[in-house]
């Protein structure tokens, strides 16, 4: 019987473990609080940065997936452990409450150990004891015991062995699947209940944003293709850069923003104060310095904000390199000119509606003309500086705080055969601050060039454009695009990889 008693205590430990874990992720959401986020940090901090450059480009995303996996199975394998002394101390006491009181007792000092001691780390103990005190069987259960029966209250006297078998495992497997069950739940239950994805804060801002969304929505070129997205990026459809797997949950009541450092007064703003200062609604365009020349990583939205420079020259900025690191809740940092950031604006509105949590609930801010990374998410902190410093992808040997380079694209969904031999080719331009004056296409790989429509210009002042070329097609095309910015610059031709400071060269496909 040994044999079985170890599987089936080594089966319900793991369950008990996952559904510690997931009862600390219910009670704390995607926090310090939560028992796997120390543990993920040390593997995120023990990871050489070559080694976290190569992973973003070769594995994308997915990198995040994988170091969030290994975190999560070495402390589900912590809870575990615990839960099985649980279960071993309740067979040598044949006591049910010794093992849930040393499964939960346990699991809180485990959580407290690894997050400090707080309520949340109630979150783990519970389910684990529960896990414990309901699987946990005494010896006597067991077919070779006979007398006993294997659960409380169940209709006393001999049974026979099959059938006492039957009802363990019917147990053990209830208990493991009610486990599961739980973590499956807590885990897309807590999901949905982030902050974020709510109206904005009043009526008049909400008709403003909404007028903009759709003056700059007016202004999309009419294409072929539903899939390739007009000026504005639809929310669940605008691209995702993190270097945490979960997003901080933070609400506008927990929010604050901290002016510190080399300043001549520091101060702190909260939601209500930030909210309460004039309100504008700007299309403001995003790339990543890490995305390929003709990758997806660049989109578009209208933001609802205030600027930062009234709010900056309140503080009186004194430091001697004029420069600033910025912080966000994530742990996130990047630093850059003070020139630049009053140049910014905070936003805590996107496309009409309360920033979501994923684009930085509740507020972000946005660098006209720079790359993605000086967007801080989450943003909790600005810190006046007297030396540079190196930002968080800085000291992963980019060079993305700069101004981004002009980009034309040409995405699957932009070229559509229109059946009467010819093919429309559309995309999106992006040049920063200066706008896009021009687009050409070539349809014979460089040799002549032709210009492409162009989407209405708009007032904003770092959006990008539409483009849009249609050709007879005979055969196969090589097809280049090249956008133009609006100092009459060309895109360069040179080509580059992304790292460090983002791609360029032109997009060229073959087509037809
Ligand atoms: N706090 C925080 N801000 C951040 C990041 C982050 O990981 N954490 N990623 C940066 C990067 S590299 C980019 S490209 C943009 C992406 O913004 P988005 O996710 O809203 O598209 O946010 C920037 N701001
Ligand atoms: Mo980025």
């Amino acid at each position: 019987m040994i044999d079985v008693t170890e599987q089936r205590d080594a089966l319900l430990a793991a369950a008990a473990g996952a559904a510690a874990v997931a009862g600390s992720y219910l009670a704390t959401g995607w926090t310090p609080a939560f028992v796997v986020r120390p543990v993920d940090q040390t593997i995120v901090n023990l990871t050489p940065g070559p080694i976290v450059t190569f992973s973003i480009e070769t594995f994308g995303d997915a990198g995040h997936l994988i170091h969030i996996a290994m975190a999560v199975a070495a402390v589900v394998g912590l809870f575990g452990a615990v839960a099985f002394a649980g279960l071993k101390l309740a067979a040598r006491t044949d006591s049910r409450g010794v093992g849930a009181a040393v499964a939960g007792g346990g699991s809180w000092l485990l959580a407290a150990a690894l997050t400090g001691i707080s309520l949340g780390a109630l979150g783990a103990a519970i389910p684990a004891a529960a896990v414990v005190g309901v699987g946990w069987l005494p010896e006597s259960a067991a077919p070779s015991g006979g007398d006993a029966t294997p659960s409380d209250g169940d209709a006393t006297g001999a049974r026979d062995a099959p059938a006492v078998v039957d009802a363990v495992r019917r147990r053990t497997l209830g208990v493991v699947t009610g486990a599961l069950g739980f973590a499956a739940a807590s885990a897309v239950g807590r999901r949905s209940l982030a902050p974020g994805d709510g109206p904005l804060p009043d009526a008049p801002r909400s008709e403003g944003a909404a007028a903009r969304l759709r003056e700059v929505e007016s202004a999309s070129l009419a294409v072929e293709s539903d899939a390739l997205g007009g000026m504005v990026s639809r929310i669940g459809e605008f691209y995702n850069v993190d270097i945490a797997e979960f997003d901080p949950e933070v609400t506008a009541d927990e929010w604050s923003l901290t002016f510190t450092g080399e300043t001549g007064s520091e101060r702190t703003v909260d939601f209500d104060e930030l909210t309460e200062r004039p309100v504008e609604h700007r299309a403001i365009t995003l790339r990543c310095v890490g995305e390929d020349l003709n990758g997806r990583k660049l989109d578009n939205a209208v933001w609802t904000g205030t600027p930062i420079r009234p709010l900056l020259e309140s503080v009186d900025p004194q430091g001697e390199c004029n420069c600033a690191m910025l912080r966000g809740e994530d742990g996130y940092y990047v630093q850059f000119p003070v020139d630049v950031l009053a140049e910014g604006f905070l936003a805590w509105g996107m496309n009409g509606k309360e920033l979501p949590t994923s684009h930085g609930h509740p507020v972000r801010v946005l660098i006209p003309g720079h790359w993605g990374e000086t967007n801080v998410k989450w943003l909790s902190e600005i810190e006046l500086l007297n030396v540079e410093e190196d930002g968080y992808w800085e000291e992963r040997g980019w060079e993305g705080t700069g101004e981004v380079k002009t980009v034309a694209k040409l995405w699957d969904e932009g070229i559509t055969e229109l059946g009467d031999g010819r093919i429309e080719l559309a995309g999106h331009a992006y040049a920063g601050t200066t706008g896009i004056e021009r687009v050409e296409v070539s349809t014979d790989g460089g040799d002549t060039w032709t210009d492409a429509e162009l989407s209405e210009p708009l007032p904003d002042a770092d959006v990008w454009r539409q483009w849009r070329h249609v050709f007879e097609a005979d055969g196969e095309h090589e097809v280049v695009v090249r956008a133009t910015d609006g100092e009459g610059t060309l895109q360069t031709r040179e080509e580059s990889g992304s790292v460090p400071s983002g791609a360029s060269g032109w997009v060229r496909r073959t087509v037809g």
